[in-house]
């Protein structure tokens, strides 16, 4: 049987890919990678070998191929199931913060795009900016008031994942995470697949149109 393979765009920029990936690596999901950059002239033809969405990441497991990340976490859960809270209303919690990302934040996703080798960028918010960090702070600071850490609901779960971006996002344009949240910040940027995935976009040479990388 061969072995499933994730497709994911570059880790310095692809919030999308990391979270999904992030899940399969902590809960031992093996599979391959393929990866494509971004914003290059060939990215969509790429893309759309795999994936009529035109998006990445995509998995393809045998026939199947499963495009957008929270359908792809949910694929893994199936096989996995401490992906999620082992407790219902935990998992049911865990489960809106996620589908909140997922559908939201456009303003803060917008202006703060993923840039991991970028520091220290300084981009004033304004007022939807400024709404959906709030938003993200109070979130991150009830889920841990409630579970006590050190991740959002005790131990790590795909809601961490979910969010993982905006440890990276908040890190380069120095935004305050709120308080609480920075050693949850801290812990997570620690486990190995993250460090991994850091420095492997660190070392990356591939650069969108009209980057430029930061301090
Ligand atoms: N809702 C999708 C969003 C995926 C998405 O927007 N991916 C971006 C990369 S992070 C992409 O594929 N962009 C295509 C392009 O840049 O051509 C998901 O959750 O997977």
């Amino acid at each position: 049987m061969s072995v499933p393979k994730l497709v994911i765009g570059n880790r310095n920029y692809s919030s999308w890919s990391l979270r999904p990936w992030l899940v399969m690596k902590m809960a031992g999901f093996a599979f391959e990678e393929v990866t494509i950059p971004l914003d290059h002239p060939g990215t969509a033809a790429e893309i759309a070998r795999y994936s009529p969405a035109g998006r990445v990441p995509v998995l393809i497991d045998g026939d199947l191929h499963i495009w957008d990340s929270l359908a792809i976490i949910e694929y893994v859960a199936e096989a996995h199931p401490q992906v999620w809270p082992a407790e219902r209303a935990a998992r049911a919690r865990a489960r809106s913060l996620s589908a909140e990302m997922h559908a939201g934040f456009t303003a803060v996703r917008e202006r703060y795009p993923m840039n991991i080798r970028a520091t220290g960028r300084r981009i004033e918010p304004g007022e939807p900016e400024k709404q959906d960090i709030e938003r993200i702070r109070g979130l991150l600071g009830d889920a841990l008031a409630r579970s006590g850490g050190p991740m959002l609901f005790g131990a790590f779960c795909a809601a961490d994942a979910m969010f993982a971006p905006v440890v990276m996002r908040f890190r380069t344009y120095r935004i305050d995470l709120g308080e609480g949240a920075q050693q949850w910040a801290e812990t997570l940027s620690a486990l190995s697949p993250v460090r991994d995935w850091i420095e492997a976009a660190r070392k990356e040479t591939w650069m969108i149109e009209h980057e430029e990388v930061g301090e």
